[in-house]
């Protein structure tokens, strides 16, 4: 287990990843070139990136080294920085870079602050970070023991997760990955959580849903392909708000299946999901929805 930050060091770093969230919140959005192309394509051709990721990461690079000389950095975009004193910052430049690209005004900057190793599945663990959503000038944030807070135009409110326990009447917020074979197994899950629960929302933004279980505006998230920046920052601001984000069997949450939530709901969809993933590889360890 990683040894936490003091509260002076964590109070810090709630402070550098609000202030680069909201630069880089700011820039993608003030600067937005009217016509905005595809730059490139990373895993399929539907997994797009921009030139605005590029820059917003360049920006929450520049920032984080000049803020905190000596941190390790990773971003979604390429950046790898060593880290010296052992906090890393994860650096989603734009989460929600396909509504992004479509000019849908619902897509964020996340960063966070992480002790362990984040190049390595659950070997790491986020302890403050800030989700900031630039339409609407939203910021989410929190660090471990400090409780989260949704701020919006200067109007700071505690966050807190909903309380309903029956999976019938949940809303449940997922994603689907940008691998033609992953979303077809992730398609017939769907289906089948579909008629067990209120709805579904599918939004495309991970660390925005994780935001708004946080909120109580989702009651339930569940997802699989989520990469470490994703996440990495919406989880600190779920569990201070009273939730939990975890993978499959109550570990840390992972790219095979990570569900977030809280209390029996959250049970229920997890056997749900599994039971549901678990067709695909009967004889798995551990279901990978990948
Ligand atoms: C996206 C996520 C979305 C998920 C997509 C993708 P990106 O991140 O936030 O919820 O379903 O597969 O990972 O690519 O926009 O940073």
């Amino acid at each position: 287990m990683e040894t936490l930050p003091d509260d002076a060091v964590l109070d810090e770093l709630l402070a550098v990843a609000v202030a680069v969230a909201r630069a880089c919140g700011r820039l993608i959005t003030d600067e937005r070139p009217r016509h905005l192309g595809v730059d490139h394509t990373k895993t399929s051709s539907t997994d797009v990136v921009t030139v605005m990721d590029a820059r917003s990461e360049a920006l929450a690079r520049a920032e984080l080294a000049r803020r905190r000389p000596g941190d390790g950095i990773v971003g979604e975009e390429g950046t790898d920085a060593p880290s010296d004193s052992g906090i890393w910052w994860l650096v989603d430049p734009i989460d929600g870079t396909a509504n992004y690209l479509y000019d849908m005004g619902y897509y964020a900057v996340s960063v966070a602050a992480v002790v362990g190793d984040p190049h390595v599945a659950r070997a790491w663990y986020p302890v403050a970070g800030a989700v900031y959503e630039p339409v609407g000038d939203t910021m989410y944030s929190a660090r471990r023991g400090g409780g989260s807070v949704v701020e919006t135009a200067g109007d700071r409110t505690p966050l807190a997760v909903g309380t309903r326990t029956d999976l019938a009447r949940c809303l449940v917020g997922t994603g689907f990955g940008y691998a033609a074979a992953s979303r077809a197994k992730q398609g017939r899950v769907v289906a089948e959580v579909l008629p067990r629960v209120r709805d579904i929302r599918r939004m495309g933004v991970a660390a925005l849903d994780i935001c708004h279980v946080a909120r109580g505006r989702l009651d339930c998230y569940y997802e699989a392909g989520v990469n470490a920046w994703d996440i990495a920052a919406a989880w600190v601001v779920l569990e201070e708000a009273g939730g939990v984000l975890r993978g499959v069997g109550g570990r840390r949450p992972a790219p095979s299946l990570t569900f977030g939530g809280q209390g029996p709901a959250l049970d229920a969809l997890e056997d749900l999901v599994v039971g549901l993933a678990r067709r695909f590889e009967p004889g798995a360890a551990e279901p990978d929805l990948r």
